[in-house]
């Protein structure tokens, strides 16, 4: 198989988590023969410093003309005070938005041998297994107005029926393959956004009499992700309570640097990025955890590429990689052995070429 894929590496650790997901991601490639034509472009801080713009038109053609885009991080201290429309996120917001990646997978996996970097009881994080389906372009992300008032700030938070049913959809047909069970998360008892949200569950819910759903607001959910997180098998929610929801869920797994996502639409083009931001206090010292983008690079080969053995080599290296009691220090616990983001990589490598 030959694709081409857009390389964003971003900022603060992006560029060195992405550097060894590319490793990994050729390895797979000469293993299981095929061909993989990486293009790089900037994205965040780093396309504001070198185009005045954090999405640059550059980037944005490169990305059509891919089968799908890798992406590291964005963000940093260095562009804290710049204007709304100059600030990294809005480099990853505008790609969302511009390619309708409006369905934002994020698996949280309990990796056996990271239980003990977990601060949840091994009996509360051990096995869980859960899918967060993040809505990733509406809401108060994107909704307008936004701005300064007289007094204040203004935030607004807009959801079209349209907007709610396709992400919901996209839910329950996870569900169905997952094992029949879905939670929808809300605010119904305060927003209208979120009544309009449960309405349409509900809707959906008749044609999938297969999938048993609830639905539980959002602050009773933040509480029970971490108390009772083998509850849960797909979520879906809103793009705001998604982004904290899995955050939070960082915890069962015992670091954010394990934590992979996936960016789709519906068709086979997909953006691929760890949960994790650009932790810039670690930047440029080699010791970030590169789990998380290789994971997604794992995502990638399946949801993007249909080649689920290679992504299930992945998984299986980068778990017996934690197996064999290696990590980075983000997940250090006593009598482990803690190897730099490179080192680590190696690990992954030496395994799936073995
Ligand atoms: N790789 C994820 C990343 O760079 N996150 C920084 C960020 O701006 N996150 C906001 C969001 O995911 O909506």
């Amino acid at each position: 198989m030959e694709k081409k894929i857009s390389v964003l590496p971003g900022d603060g650790i992006g560029p060195e988590v992405v550097a060894s997901a590319v490793r990994v991601l050729q390895v797979i490639g000469k293993r299981f023969n095929h061909t993989f034509h990486l293009s790089y472009a900037t994205i965040g801080g780093a396309a504001i410093d070198q185009h005045n713009n954090p999405l640059p038109d550059e980037t944005i053609e490169m990305c059509e003309n891919s089968d799908a885009v890798l992406l590291g991080a964005v963000g940093g201290p260095k562009w804290d005070n710049n204007s709304p429309e100059l600030r990294p996120e809005k480099g990853l917001l505008r790609i969302r938005k511009h390619f309708d990646l409006f369905a934002n997978l994020r698996p949280v996996k309990a990796f056996p041998s990271l239980l003990d970097a977990s601060p949840l009881k091994r009996e509360v994080a051990e096995n869980v297994d859960l899918m967060i389906v993040r809505e990733l372009t509406g809401g108060v992300y994107f909704g307008e107005p936004r701005m300064r008032t007289e007094n204040g700030a203004i935030d607004t938070t807009v959801y079209s029926t349209a907007e709610v049913e396709r992400i919901v959809e996209n839910a329950f047909e996870l569900a169905r393959l997952r094992g029949g069970k879905l939670c929808s998360v809300d605010k119904a008892n305060v927003l209208e956004t979120s009544r309009l949200w449960r309405e349409v569950v509900e809707a959906k819910k008749k044609e999938y009499p297969d999938v048993q759903v609830e639905h539980n607001l959002v602050d009773s959910v933040a509480m029970k992700l971490i108390t009772n997180p083998g509850h849960y098998d797909v979520v879906v929610t809103e793009n705001m309570f998604g982004d904290i929801l899995s955050d939070e869920a960082s915890v069962i797994t015992g670091s954010l640097g394990v934590l992979p996502s996936a960016s789709i639409r519906g068709d086979n083009f997909g953006l691929y990025e760890p949960v994790h931001g650009s932790a810039p206090e670690i930047a440029g010292q080699g010791v970030a955890n590169p789990a998380a983008t290789i994971l997604s690079v794992a995502m990638m080969l399946q949801y993007s590429f249909g080649l689920k053995e290679e992504a299930a080599e992945i998984e299986r290296a980068v778990s017996a990689v934690f197996d064999d009691g290696y990590f980075t220090a983000d997940l250090a616990s006593d009598g482990s052995r803690i190897l730099s983001t490179n080192e680590w990589t190696d690990k992954v490598i030496n395994e799936i070429d073995t």
